[in-house]
């Protein structure tokens, strides 16, 4: 019996997805792959379990994906919502509901929340100074801002929350703040925000997580947690100052939204809540502490580390202030995975998407699950790499596990057409003995969430009929002594129908597959199915269970990835959009010319300024250009350049400015010149 098994019934939850991006391998290692080998074990266990997910589709990743794309905050959404559960139901992810958080009933639930909380005087209601975008008229919080993060020094660290290190900040906690809008540094200004105290739950937090928790929650989230708790806890605001996501409730609050991170995790609830009125279930089981707490339900969060504070502080801390919710049971995040010796990233697309991936290797998801579960970053970081991903599938899948099955089957038809004796059992009492083991052990790893073990520890169980039929040699005994011969194989043929029950939660096609080339009726749906062959049973035909990846897929693959990292010079620059129409005189008077840079020397007490003397062809003349953080005055003299000449003069730092240099940026944002695509006369008109 293990701890879990205590319990009357599990809520097992994914972290919601932001709608604002395809999926790619590093959102499967982190919360989903793991929850469903969680949750496919349990079904087998035959317990009563809700798995829900469902797409975040609120904050500031959505507003600022939609700004980029150039469309809607509920386009990005309904694009991505889409694309993101189509992509799961292809993989095979095993939820029980995939909701979305724009959904009413979300919104509704999440304005109770708050509603809660407020009447019991929950929320510190405070004035204060705000950083806020002119240029852009809003206040700018979580992505909106970026900064030095004042714990690790990541120079790229968000208004709510350093994703180097996992704190949670405030945008006046960064150094160096700065708009995501405009870039500029924001100015403050006064506005009214309703704040959780979570200084005022730390001691209940220090009781129930950090006493509580103590060697049951994995060290990589027990520590992180302990050194928060240990650094003191602030309140947070939970509402924001922005036009898109749910209202908060509250008439003196009107324009004012509830926090992403209030709603997001309210999200779990509200699909629980969607899916017991699809199946005439009771959710406030799976959610609300009974009367007798032996009829709880067991609450488990899969996340990836950097939602580790969300989902270990703030989140229950709104449940236990509420009051009639669960807490969470446990929390096991997983740290990250990378690629090929490089962060995942979707902003330099370094990374496999999984309906790319979908696309290219049809029908090849457990391929995907087997290696990204035996690579699962669960203590600490880890790699994919498609070498690895080719000599997993070739060294292990194939040559351990499908090359097994396949002798056995191929053995078994032509030895007997595929027809089996009685065989109500093992009759080696070894092999009995083994196999028994591995469904212990492998139950105990999914629990302890090492979900890399408990594979290997299924890989043995196909090691160990390898090693029966290498040493039971059935293809030399055949001639001499055919029943002992069949005894072997069909000892084997157990191994197998084991190998079905034990493999569903991690390849759950092969373990479909392996059922039916068993010609047993049902698909696996315990782990107690009884297993025996009646006399006479006729298997059906073998067939492969996986094969072999070619050299030329994976250099597809790195190429594919090459290529990738150098469309970036395009793909990385952020496109604004096209201004407003002018019409063609206002065009034709612009006199753009080529010119050469003569001489090039700093503005004294300037940081930004070179003056520049230019020969425009029509004349030499003075420009003063904010180019100096990006050149050597001496590197570009000689270079050719772009130059507006018929700009009005202009005074800067006392020198009269004649005109305006035509530049570009790089991919890196670095400033580049406009020139001839070949070199010109000096005075050639551009137009
Ligand atoms: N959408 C953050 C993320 O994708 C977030 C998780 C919400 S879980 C309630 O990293
Ligand atoms: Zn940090």
């Amino acid at each position: 019996m293990s701890e879990l098994d205590k319990f009357k019934r599990y809520t097992v939850t994914s972290a919601l997805p932001y709608a604002n991006g395809p999926l790619h391998i590093g959102h499967l290692a982190g919360a989903y792959i793991p929850a469903d080998i969680f949750v496919r074990h349990l079904r087998l266990k035959k317990k009563d379990v809700v798995y829900v997910c469902g797409s975040d589709e609120h904050g500031a990743a959505i507003t600022i994906k939609a700004k980029k794309e150039g469309i809607t905050p509920q386009e990005i959404i309904d694009k991505y919502h889409k694309q993101i559960k189509e992509s799961f139901g292809q993989f095979g992810i095993a939820f029980d509901i995939y909701h979305r958080t724009s959904s009413p009933i979300h919104h509704d639930l999440s304005q109770e929340f708050f509603l809660n909380l407020y009447e019991k005087g929950e929320f510190i209601e405070k004035e204060s100074e705000q950083y806020y975008d002119e240029e852009y008229d809003q206040f700018l919080a979580d992505r909106y801002i970026i900064g030095t993060c004042p714990n690790c020094g990541n120079e790229g660290a968000y208004g709510d929350q350093c994703e180097k290190c996992g704190s949670s900040l405030n945008p006046t906690d960064l150094i160096n703040p700065k708009s995501t809008l405009s870039g500029k540094a924001p100015v403050l200004r006064l506005t009214k925000h309703w704040y959780l105290p979570l200084d005022k739950y730390q001691p209940w937090l220090e009781e129930w997580l950090l006493e509580g928790k103590k060697n049951k929650w994995k060290t990589n989230v027990y520590g992180q947690c302990s050194s928060w708790l240990k650094a003191g806890l602030q309140p947070r605001s939970m509402t924001r100052d922005l036009d898109w996501g749910i209202d908060v409730p509250l008439e003196e609050a009107k324009g004012k939204k509830l926090y992403v991170w209030l709603d997001a995790p309210i999200g779990y609830i509200s699909a629980t809540k969607q899916w017991a009125k699809d199946h005439g279930k009771d959710w406030q089981k799976y959610w609300k502490q009974q009367e007798n707490e032996e009829d709880n339900s067991c609450l488990i969060h899969f996340i990836g580390k950097d939602n580790i504070v969300f989902h270990c502080i703030t989140f229950p801390s709104i449940l236990h202030a509420h009051g009639e919710y669960i807490l969470p049971e446990n929390v096991p995040a997983n740290e990250f995975l990378n690629l090929e010796g490089d962060k995942l990233s979707t902003s330099r697309n370094h990374a496999v998407w999984l309906h790319e991936y979908l696309e290219e290797f049809p029908g090849k998801q457990d391929e995907l699950r087997y290696v990204l579960t035996s690579i699962l970053p669960e203590t600490s970081d880890s790699e994919f790499t498609w070498r690895d991903y080719q000599a997993r599938i070739n060294n292990e899948l194939v040559a351990i596990f499908g090359n097994f099955v396949n002798r056995v089957m191929i053995l078994m038809h032509k030895y007997y057409e595929g027809k089996v004796q009685a065989s109500p059992r093992f009759t080696d009492p070894d092999l009995h003995e083994q196999v028994g083991k591995a469904y212990k052990a492998i139950s105990e790893s999914i629990e302890t969430y090492k979900f890399r073990q408990a594979l290997s520890e299924l890989i043995d169980v196909a090691r160990t009929g390898n090693k029966f039929l290498t040493e039971k040699e059935p293809w030399k005994t055949f001639k001499t002594d055919p029943e002992a011969t069949r005894e072997v194989l069909q000892n084997c043929l157990h191994i197998i129908a084991h190998l079905g029950i034990l493999a569903q939660p991690f390849l759950p096609s092969a373990s479909k597959k392996i059922f039916y080339m068993l010609n047993f009726s049902q698909d696996v749906v315990s782990y107690d199915e009884e297993i025996k062959f009646e006399d006479g049973h006729q298997l059906n035909q073998a067939e492969l269970l996986f094969e072999k990846v070619e050299d030329a897929v994976i250099e597809k693959q790195l190429e594919k990835l090459l290529n990738k990292a150098q469309g970036l010079v395009t793909a990385a620059v952020e496109v604004s959009p096209a201004k407003e129409n002018i019409n063609y005189d206002q065009f034709s008077a612009m006199d753009i010319r080529v010119g050469t840079i003569l001489a090039a020397e700093k503005v004294t007490k300037t940081k930004k300024l070179l003056k520049l003397t230019i020969d425009t062809g029509i004349d030499t003349r003075t420009v003063v250009s904010g180019i100096a953080e990006y050149f050597e005055p001496d590197s570009i003299v000689g270079q050719q350049v772009s130059i507006l000449v018929n700009l009005e003069p202009r005074e800067i730092k006392g020198i009269v400015s004649q005109g305006m240099i035509l530049m570009s940026e790089n991919s890196d944002g670095k400033l580049i010149f406009v020139t001839p695509a070949e070199s010109a006369a000096n005075g050639s008109v551009i137009r």
